[in-house]
């Protein structure tokens, strides 16, 4: 499962719902930062049905951006899991990371992903709680309690030893994208913890990397009726994948 021939080294998959007053600056910041790396970058924002102009501002921004570039539009609203696979399926790097589109955790932190990649992980992920992780702006008090029950109780079902599932800021090799993507089902918000858990359950290695996090204020997630949603969701990871066997791989 090799990338293809002049596959760029790093995709960058942005979900993004709504998102015309924070994607601009994002866009931005992303574009001027893989333009700087000495490797080959891409960028795929995938506009997830928005009834505002996010597509066509994404369009306006990256028309001459100067890495490739593409704009996936959703025919209508389907969650940030769905919408995170199909970019990071459509996508072709050698890597592929996908972060929210309010870069709450900064850009920069591709590098770390990358290292952690390097030194041996199939997929590489930010965390709020590893050791060296620092929150500059915390979510509100009762998002961040809602947070912390979730991974308790994300632990204790899926029994992961993963402390942060949910930080939206995540890398994988071509080879764990092939592996794991196509067994996902969830399309709303528990999808990343249901990724971790297929990716373990196939034997992958999944790393924990420190990040520096500022919350942005504006959110789409309801800490009542999306966590509610959420927790319901684990057992029916549990259920869907404990079936998957460690993948034979070649070395
Ligand atoms: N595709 C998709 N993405 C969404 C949806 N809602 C939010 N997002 C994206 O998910 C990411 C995180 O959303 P955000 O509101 O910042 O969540 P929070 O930081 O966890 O409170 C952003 O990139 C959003 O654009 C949705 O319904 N569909
Ligand atoms: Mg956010």
């Amino acid at each position: 499962m090799a990338a293809a021939e002049n596959a760029p080294r790093l995709s960058v998959v942005i979900p993004a719902y709504n998102e015309e007053l924070r994607l601009g600056p994002t866009i931005e910041k992303v574009v001027q930062y893989l333009t700087a790396q000495a490797y080959p970058a891409e960028l795929i924002v995938v506009d997830d049905g928005s009834s505002d102009r996010t597509a066509e501002l994404a369009r306006e921004l990256l028309d001459g951006a100067p890495i490739p570039h593409e704009v996936l539009v959703n025919e209508h609203n389907r969650g940030k899991g769905y919408s995170v696979k199909r970019g990071m399926t459509h996508s072709t790097g050698e890597l592929a990371l996908f972060s929210d589109a309010d870069l709450s955790t900064p850009i920069e932190h591709t590098a770390d992903l990358m290292a952690a990649i390097g030194a041996g992980a199939d997929i590489a992920i930010g965390s709020r709680v590893a050791p060296g992780a620092d929150i500059e702006v915390h979510q509100p008090f009762l998002r961040e309690m809602a947070g912390r029950m979730f991974s308790v109780v994300q632990r204790g079902i899926l029994g992961s030893g993963i402390k942060d599932t949910q930080c939206g800021f995540k890398m994988f090799t071509r080879e764990a994208v092939e592996l794991v993507f196509p067994h996902q089902r969830l399309e709303r918000w528990a999808f990343d913890a249901e990724l971790i858990f297929i990716a373990l359950r196939l034997g992958l290695r999944v790393v924990e990397v420190p990040v520096h996090w500022r919350n942005d204020a504006e959110s789409k997630v309801s800490a009542l009726t999306d966590g509610t949603q959420m927790v319901a969701d684990l057992a029916a990871i549990r259920r869907m994948h404990a079936g998957l066997r460690p993948v034979r791989r070649g070395s």
